[in-house]
Parts: structure tokens; C-alpha cells; sequence
């Protein structure tokens, strides 16, 4: 099971995912600080929402196998820059909530996700729990596990850790 990280602002339904991947019922707690779990981080939208205490959330990205940008379908504007990847050093994933707002607008946060560099990106009701299983599914693969040498080959290759070495690279590695 990979360990997931949730950011994103106040109110996105961060706390409301990690009840519906719980088979919980939704309650609403205000998230005061970060909590970690053995498979899920969940942090305070304070921390996607000020500069201040934007890297603490790079610093808790270590802690976690994979990092979810998590937005709701109806969010105004976006908090998150492009290219995230320069300097989290995890995959990172996309999750849109609240699907069922009507005020929803999923092509534009999708576009925002595949700007920040997300990998994936998965459609997510918590209250009627659709597109859960499918998040559920992708948390059970577990990232494949690499050497410590090979992991230092990828990095000279200028690639990720959970990146496979393209075939054609290979054979410049030689
Ligand atoms: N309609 C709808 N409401 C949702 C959904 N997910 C969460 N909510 C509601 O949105 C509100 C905020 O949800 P939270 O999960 O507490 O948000 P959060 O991102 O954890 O917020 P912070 O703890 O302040 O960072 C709650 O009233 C939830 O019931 C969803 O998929 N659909
Ligand atoms: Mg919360």
C-alpha cells in the first residue's frame, strides 16, 4: 500500500477523502495540524494557502510514497505553481473532490493538475464515495523497489526513482 500525502487548501475535502478511503462516514474536524497515519498524511489547507508554510509541506512529502494535490471541482482560482516535481520528490497525483458541486468544473482543474505535473489524475465524490475504489486500487500497487545503486543510476540519467530507464537510455548507459 502506498503511503499518500494530501495537500491542498481549506475546505478541498482532504479530511473527508481519508474518512471515505476508511469506509467512514463523513464527519467534518477542522485539520490543526498534520496527521499522520500508517497510510495517509493529511495537513491543514493553511499550508498550500500561505508562502510561509509552504515548504513544511515539501519537508512532509518525505514521509510519504506518493503526494496528492487534492482540489475541489469548484475551487475560484488555483494555490499550486507549475511543476511541482522540481522539488517534491515523489510521484505526484491529482485528486479533484466534491465532483458533485454544481459549480464544478473539472476540465479547468485538471488542467491546473497536469500543469503541476501531476501523474495521475483521479475524480473523486466523497459523499457518494464514486471514483474512491478506483483511488483505492491505484494505492494497493505498491511503487516498485530500487537499489541504492540504482537509484544513483537513474539520478545520473537526470531521472526519478519510480521512473523505468527508457530502453534507449540504456544502451547510452553502457
Ligand atoms: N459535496 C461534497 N462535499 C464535500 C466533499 N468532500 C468534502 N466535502 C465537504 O467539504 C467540507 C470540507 O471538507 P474537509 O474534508 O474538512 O476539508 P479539508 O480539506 O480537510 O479542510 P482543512 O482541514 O481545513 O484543510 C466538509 O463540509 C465536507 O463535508 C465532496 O466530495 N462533495
Ligand atoms: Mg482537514
Amino acid at each position: 500500500m502506498k503511503k499518500l500525502f494530501l495537500m491542498g487548501r481549506s475546505e478541498a475535502g482532504k479530511t473527508s477523502l481519508t474518512q471515505a478511503l476508511k469506509g467512514e462516514e463523513l464527519r467534518y474536524i477542522k485539520t490543526q495540524y498534520t496527521n499522520t497515519g500508517d497510510d495517509m498524511i493529511d495537513s491543514p489547507g493553511e499550508y498550500a494557502e500561505s508562502k510561509c508554510f509552504g515548504a513544511g509541506l515539501a519537508c512532509f512529502s518525505f514521509e510519504a510514497d506518493v503526494i496528492a494535490v487534492v482540489q475541489a471541482a469548484d475551487e475560484p482560482y488555483n494555490l499550486f505553481g507549475p511543476s511541482l516535481h522540481t522539488f517534491i520528490q515523489r510521484p505526484i497525483i491529482g485528486i479533484i473532490t466534491k465532483t458533485d458541486s454544481p459549480y464544478a468544473n473539472v476540465p479547468m482543474i485538471r488542467q491546473w493538475m497536469e500543469n503541476a505535473g501531476c501523474e495521475r489524475i483521479f475524480e473523486v465524490n466523497n459523499k457518494s464515495r464514486e471514483g474512491i475504489d478506483e483511488l483505492i486500487a491505484y494505492l494497493k500497487e505498491d511503487l516498485p523497489k530500487i537499489s541504492f545503486e540504482e537509484a544513483l543510476e537513474r539520478q545520473r540519467l537526470g531521472l526519478s526513482e519510480w521512473e523505468a530507464i527508457p530502453e534507449k537510455m540504456n544502451i547510452i548507459s553502457l
